[in-house]
């Protein structure tokens, strides 16, 4: 059986780094084990504007120090307001890699995003010009679809025709959860890639629910049935090229998270290869982990692989219950698990 894995250095393409004393806390986590990340603009106030998302992208490489080459790569808060030249133009100066769409209220901080696709065409159909890609929180909001519907429902409702009508928009869809995305993302054409989390890929909705709820298995969109996570486990290790690494770690203080309304997210950044890892293990598909967390993401993105490489070692590791996070206690994902990989440098 292999001991060792060694693969060329990954990045992770969906992460929350916050801001302040936080950001310093967690973002030495995603710098330690990724070379490069996708940074999500949902602060709160979110980043709308070239200026606001240079001077975090600054306050992000200062927190990971001087001894890190982590690369952060931004990304803008698309509003109903959003000017298609500033993206134009904050793209073309690579102040942002791409632009995030998240559905009015469909998450965390999402109350500033758009509340009908429609309003922002203008801008979407001059990203489609420039190959800026799209990143899509899949999820509607109307009150009248059920939570563990809304990824299906966005799909059938917005995504197939916003697909339709922009062909040439490079889009990811984000942290999908359902079959229904998976089938949908093998199915679309080249544009068109996904992102999937570990914790969709290791819990169903039983984590949450079965024996006392848990709130540290609440995160958004929310862990679904088990026939999803098989299809999402499927595609994830198929050697299929549209779908890569994202976290979408979200941390959140234990004690917001351990409330009568407790925060969606959660904190995957210390342990996240070495989960990826044991998931690629169990589905016998070791040899398309490199794939999966170094080579499509780069590829989808347009930018060179990493020339550096990670190891992994065969050996047992137990999470952590919980990490002081620069000040704030934050539980992580698998907290108290043993997992089957350790991360080597
Ligand atoms: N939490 N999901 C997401 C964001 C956060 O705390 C967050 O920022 C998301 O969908 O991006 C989530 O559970
Ligand atoms: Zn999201
Ligand atoms: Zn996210």
């Amino acid at each position: 059986m292999t001991q060792t894995l060694t693969i060329r250095r990954p990045d992770d393409w969906h992460v929350h780094l916050r801001d302040g004393a936080l950001l310093k806390g967690v973002a030495p986590h995603t710098a330690r084990q990724f070379a490069r990340a996708i940074v999500m603009p949902n602060l709160n106030p979110p980043m709308t504007d070239m200026a606001g998302v240079a001077a975090y992208r600054a306050r992000i490489v200062e927190a990971v120090g001087q001894g890190s080459d982590f690369a952060p790569l931004m990304t803008l808060y698309l509003t109903d307001d959003t000017d298609p030249d500033e993206v134009a133009r904050g793209h073309a100066a690579g102040v942002f890699v791409a632009a995030k769409l998240y559905p009015a209220h469909a998450t965390t901080g999402s109350a500033h995003g758009v509340t009908d696709i429609a309003r922002i065409y203008p801008v979407l159909e001059r990203m489609a010009e420039i190959g800026m890609p799209l990143l899509i929180h899949g999820e509607v909001t109307d009150a009248d679809v059920d939570i563990f519907d809304r990824e299906a429902v966005f799909i059938a409702r917005t995504l197939t025709r916003l697909i339709a009508d922009l062909p040439g928009l490079r889009v990811v869809f984000e942290h999908i959860t359902t079959a229904e995305a998976a089938d949908f993302v093998r199915d679309a054409g080249p544009n068109v890639a996904a992102t999937i989390t570990p914790q969709h890929l290791h819990i169903n909705r039983n984590a949450m629910l079965v024996g006392g709820i848990r709130p540290h298995a609440y995160c958004l969109p929310v862990a679904k049935r088990e026939h999803h996570r098989q299809a999402l486990r499927t595609l994830a290790t198929s050697g299929f090229d549209r779908v890569f690494l994202g976290t979408d770690t979200a941390p959140h203080a234990q004690h917001l998270k351990e409330a009568a309304c407790g925060c969606a997210g959660l904190f995957n950044a210390p342990f996240a290869l070495e989960s990826y890892a044991t998931v690629f293990e169990e589905e016998g598909a070791l040899d398309r982990f490199e794939a999966f967390a170094s080579r499509n993401g780069p590829a989808f993105y347009r930018l060179p692989v990493n020339t550096q490489t990670v190891t992994l070692v065969r050996e047992p590791v137990t999470v952590p219950a919980s990490y002081d996070c620069n000040g704030t206690t934050i539980v992580p994902f698998h907290a108290g698990e043993t997992l089957n990989w350790r991360f080597a440098g």
